[in-house]
């Protein structure tokens, strides 16, 4: 089972420490091509790795060769939203959410049909959310 996962990366950092953890928990239901996201080395600036063109080429084809995608979509990112649209139809698609006070997720992810949201207080929440998504799409 290849695991695309996508998170913000110049949308906002905030979350980094969280998208390793998750990362972890994806790691117990198959390979994870996007290790990187959790990288407590990329800042939100990104200018210190390989060229934009070339990360883009690369992700594109890690999102063409995964199984499934799993999105966190707490922070707002275009990165993310793009891989998502472009993943849709294709693929199957789990976007998860961190409940909060005034922060909803874009009508274009929750009122789509295409994409499954999961709502989450914890990173413990997470277990069953990815035990029944990997239970349902398996490969
Ligand atoms: C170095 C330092 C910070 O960023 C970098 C290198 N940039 C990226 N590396 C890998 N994947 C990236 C990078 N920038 C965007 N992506 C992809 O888009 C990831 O798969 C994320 O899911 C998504 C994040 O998009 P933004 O718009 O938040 O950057």
């Amino acid at each position: 089972m290849k695991i695309y996962f996508a998170g913000s990366i110049r949308g906002g950092r905030d979350d980094m420490q969280l998208y390793l953890q998750i990362i972890d928990l994806l790691s117990n239901f198959g390979k994870v091509l996007t290790e990187h996201i959790g990288d407590q080395t990329l800042s939100v600036l990104g200018e210190d790795g390989p060229t934009d063109g070339y990360i883009y080429k690369r992700d594109m084809e890690w999102l063409n060769e995964a199984d499934v995608v799993v999105a966190e979509v707490t922070t707002p990112s275009l990165g993310v939203g793009y891989e998502l649209g472009k993943a849709e139809g294709k693929k199957p698609l789990l976007c998860i959410f961190r409940k909060q006070e005034g922060r909803r997720v874009s009508a274009m992810i929750s009122g789509n049909k295409n994409f499954q949201v999961k709502n989450y207080k914890e990173l413990s929440d997470l277990n069953q959310i990815f035990k029944d998504f990997f239970e349902v799409n398996q490969i």
